[in-house]
């Protein structure tokens, strides 16, 4: 009798790790160890073949492609940014949606400077995303990388306008800035190392399944 393949299932902590939960419950799977309370970054689940690691949210895709997890879950706007190579993508979670918007301050006419062709400063986490969406309106830009708190560019004059996510846009209005253009909506999708797809196939075959369905439900 072969022994079952172990499954490693790459997660981040906060709003990924809470929204995929029910999602594993309903496909059977339970994690046993609470990562808010624990120091642990590998956790055991119900099912002894299946752990989870914890691991930063733009580092999913990369724990993935290299095959150091077999699967993962990571936001369209982190797989955009990685470029998704080595990643098969079979479902969209439809968990942790939000969109990716340009916001300004109030008082920038947004509108006005892409009317009259201006360059605008944007500072951004998402430069892949941002360079392609300003490409296509013919506007031109400087993109400045910022790797958090984005908000803050605006408001100090680093930048006259941002590319960030928005979900309730309460981060925005506590600090006076205005969506001023939708590029994409944004949910989480299910990633899979392709070479595993191959010597794994039956267990990950069966787990892309039972997902699929808990999705449905
Ligand atoms: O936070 P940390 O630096 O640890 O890592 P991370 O930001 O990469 O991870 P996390 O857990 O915050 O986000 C993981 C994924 O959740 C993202 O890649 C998105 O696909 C998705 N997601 C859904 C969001 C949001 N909603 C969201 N609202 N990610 C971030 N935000 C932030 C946004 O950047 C802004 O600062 O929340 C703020 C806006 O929220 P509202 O509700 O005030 O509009
Ligand atoms: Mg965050």
């Amino acid at each position: 009798m072969s022994a079952q393949p172990l499954l490693t299932l790459a997660l981040s902590k906060g709003r990924i790790f809470e929204e995929t939960l029910p999602l594993l419950k309903a496909a059977g799977i339970e994690v046993t160890e609470d990562p808010e309370r624990s120091r642990k970054l590998i956790l055991p689940t119900t099912q002894p073949q299946v752990r989870v690691v914890l691991v930063r949210a733009t580092d999913v895709p990369t724990y993935v492609q290299y095959g150091a997890a077999d699967l993962g879950v990571a936001g369209k706007d982190v797989l955009l940014e990685h470029g998704g190579q080595g990643l098969y993508q079979p479902l969209d979670l439809r968990i942790a949606r939000c969109r990716m918007s340009v916001a300004a301050r109030a008082d920038f006419d947004y509108a006005q400077a892409v009317r009259q062709g201006s360059r605008i400063r944007v500072a951004t986490k998402y430069t892949t995303v941002a360079r392609q969406h300003f490409a296509d309106k013919g506007v031109h830009v400087d993109l400045i990388k910022l790797y958090g708190s984005m908000e803050l560019a605006p408001l100090t004059g680093l930048a006259d306008a941002i590319v960030d996510l928005v979900s309730t846009g309460s981060t925005l209005k506590a600090n006076h800035l205005v969506e001023v253009e939708k590029i994409m909506d944004i949910s989480s999708r299910l990633v899979v190392n392709q070479a595993a797809l191959k010597l794994k196939r039956e267990p990950l075959a069966d787990l892309i399944d039972r997902l699929s369905l808990a999705i449905e439900r």
